[in-house]
């Protein structure tokens, strides 16, 4: 018989490169929002697979990029501690973009490490067969990688590829977590993630960088959960658009959100959000830590 492997395994690249609906893919499930803003991901989040004869600890990090706030180098920072944590890296590329300045300052960094570096190629759908090869023997040219896989994180293609390349990264060892175990974030983190993802999925420009959720109140009554969301915006002006004509857009997101977490709990839910400035947040050490973005202060 094969030996039981375990291990992390950072997915790290650019923003929007598709490291959560990687994630989502390999776990078959959603741990992770996903949406096509950058930085849509801020936290490390960890998606859990327990096979036969290994467990995966797949570490979700938000997109590396050049920082123009004091939240963004935080950001930054969670992936580097991820990647610092890892026994293997997949870093993400979206095959369909050239090699750009934000992939050579993630290279520099991986080098450094001094770890196995997967290069998973990914949204090959976009791409025709020659395209496609053009572009994977650009990539090999570029560093000694320990393998190259590409898929199609959205259309699932080649998923069980990228698992069977990680496994023989992984050192031997027993389970790090509970088999059922399949985030290291509880129900509280994934309700404000869902209600941040619905105001990405509608709002535009800077909007969806400034804005946090908290949950303020969880209380169950005759079986139908009652939450009660604070949204922070780091502006007046925000607030109002938010809130949108009539209150039309707080509310579309208040009913997409209480629909998934629905679906998710299985449980009729309402939602109020309630939207409150925190002017500048994004730049103030406490708040972000307070909102619990920084993965050292945890
Ligand atoms: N065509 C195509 N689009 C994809 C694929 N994978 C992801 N996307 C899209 O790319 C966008 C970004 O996906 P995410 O998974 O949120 O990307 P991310 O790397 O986690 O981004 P951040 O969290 O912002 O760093 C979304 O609109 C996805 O639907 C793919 O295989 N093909
Ligand atoms: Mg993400």
């Amino acid at each position: 018989m094969e030996p039981f492997k375990s291990g992390f395994i950072a997915i790290v690249g650019r923003p929007n490169a598709g490291k959560s609906t990687l994630l989502n893919a390999l776990l078959g499930e959603k741990i992770a929002i996903m949406s096509d803003k950058p930085n849509t991901t801020r936290n490390n989040i960890a998606g859990i697979l327990t096979t036969d004869d290994t467990q995966y600890v797949f570490m979700d990090t938000p997109g590396i990029h050049k920082p123009q706030q004091e939240l963004g180098r935080v950001l930054n920072k969670n992936a580097y501690i991820a990647m610092e944590d890892a026994d293997v890296v997949g870093w993400i590329v979206d095959g369909s973009q050239s090699f750009g300045s934000g992939d050579s300052f993630i290279l520099d960094r991986l080098k450094e490490l001094g770890k196995p570096i997967i290069l998973l190629v990914n949204k090959v759908d976009k791409l025709s067969k020659e395209a496609l090869l053009k572009r994977l023997n650009y990539w090999a040219g570029l560093y000694n990688f320990a393998e190259i896989v590409p898929f199609s994180a959205l259309q699932k293609k080649n998923i069980d590829e990228v698992l069977t390349v990680f496994r023989q990264y992984l050192p031997e060892g027993q389970p790090l977590y509970p088999s059922e175990m399949k985030s290291d974030h509880g129900l509280t983190f994934q309700f404000c993630e869902l209600v941040r993802e619905k105001i990405l999925r509608k709002t535009h420009d800077e909007i969806p960088h400034s804005i946090a959720v908290l949950l303020e109140s969880m209380e169950e009554e005759k079986g139908k959960v009652y939450l009660t969301f604070v949204v922070i915006v780091d502006r007046d002006s925000q607030k109002g658009i938010l809130i949108g004509k009539g209150g039309e857009m707080i509310r579309d997101i208040r009913l997409s959100a209480q629909k998934e977490i629905k679906e998710k709990i299985g449980k009729p839910v309402n939602i109020e959000l309630y939207v409150r400035v925190e002017k500048n947040w994004r730049n103030k050490e406490s708040k972000i830590k307070e909102f619990g973005l920084d993965e050292l202060s945890e």
